[in-house]
């Protein structure tokens, strides 16, 4: 057989990712990095990003423009059940008065549980909020925020990955651990139990975790959430392009690429897509690599699970949590879940 020949029976993946002859070869790079993530996701087919780095300065900030929008409906119904239902949750989260530790995973910018904190405070409980999060500056601002407008509460942020930074139980402290957003629904099943087990090693019998989810609905309120006409969701996307241009010393030509969003009411997943507008092939200085894309061929950046309580009960009870509240907005389907650690 000859040459030409062999190279058409090559299969079609191998030639979607080229090394390039590099002066020297780059070093593979380490697990859990973004060059590794990037190297990996842009060589599988279908080629995939993961989601979590989407927050890098400029994307934090569109991530805060997307939940003023009106079709982003997930922060403001979990701001407003944290706000009428403070008092029901703090009963159920932690029953009794022992003084609590309030861990809240991943810290945001703090609106919600400040006005959660502050009821609280409010109805007698001894309380100390434990923002967690891995970027300084996030938990700097929230701590400014915090002293500014809750003196009265204590905070004392943990930087750093969660389960490697979680705080040593004391003996007379309840936790409470707060895992809001619907942030539990970016991860695949398996990625999502996974974590609830590892928070539940975390916990102690009458400590507990208390979970917003958003719930599965209307597609098309879903959908409207995830494409908006501003263009907020796009940008999002599509900055996670510039961020490997920055970071990898890609060439990523981010007009190159359109936002994609579609919801399966099937199976309630929401998922973003990068969608190439051209045949083209992008290169990687970092990696010493390129990668070809198709005219159409789609990256998948995102996906956000939309729940029901069924489902929400089997998974919480499969990681060693039993169901207790569960809080929800009925006009726009979204839950407070309270998980109590047995
Ligand atoms: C912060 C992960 C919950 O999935 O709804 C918003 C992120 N992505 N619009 C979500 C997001 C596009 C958001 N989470």
């Amino acid at each position: 057989m000859n040459r030409a020949r062999q190279a058409l029976r090559q299969p079609v993946a191998a030639m979607h990712r080229v090394r390039e002859a590099p002066a020297q070869p780059a070093p593979a790079p380490l697990p859990g990095t973004l060059a590794h993530d990037a190297l990996t996701g842009l060589s599988a087919q279908p080629k995939r990003l993961p989601s979590k780095y989407f927050y890098d300065t400029r994307g934090s900030r569109l991530f805060e423009q997307i939940m003023r929008l009106p079709g982003y409906y997930p922060t403001r119904v979990e701001a407003a059940l944290l706000r009428t239902h403070a008092e029901a949750l703090l009963a159920e989260a932690a029953p009794g008065d022992a003084p609590i530790e309030l861990l809240e995973l991943g810290c945001g910018d703090g609106s919600k549980t400040l006005t959660l904190c502050r009821a609280w405070l409010k109805a007698g409980a001894t309380l100390v909020y434990r923002p967690m999060d891995i970027s300084p500056q996030a938990l700097d601002r929230l701590g400014a925020r915090m002293a500014r407008q809750l003196p009265l509460l204590p905070v004392r942020p943990l930087c750093g990955d969660y389960f490697q930074t979680w705080p040593i139980p004391q003996a007379h402290r309840r936790q409470v651990a707060l895992f809001l957003g619907s942030n539990l629904g970016n991860f695949t099943d398996a990625e999502a139990h996974r974590f609830l087990r590892r928070v539940r090693v975390h916990l102690r019998p009458g400590d507990s975790l208390v979970l917003g989810l958003d719930l599965r609905k209307d597609p098309h309120t879903v959908l409207a959430a995830y494409d908006d006409p501003e263009g907020v969701t796009a940008a999002f996307n599509l900055n996670l392009l510039t961020r490997l241009n920055r970071e990898l010393g890609m060439d990523f030509a981010p007009e190159a690429f359109r936002h994609y969003a579609s919801y399966c009411p099937l199976q309630g997943v929401a998922r973003s897509y990068l969608v190439s507008q051209a045949q083209q092939t992008v290169h990687s200085r970092v990696l010493g690599l390129a990668f070809h894309f198709e005219a159409g061929e789609v990256i998948h950046t995102e996906q956000s699970q939309k729940y029901e309580r069924a489902g929400v009960q089997a998974m919480v009870e499969a990681c060693g949590f039993a169901m207790g509240a569960w809080i929800e907005d009925r006009a726009l389907p979204y839950a407070l879940v309270v998980c109590r650690a047995e």
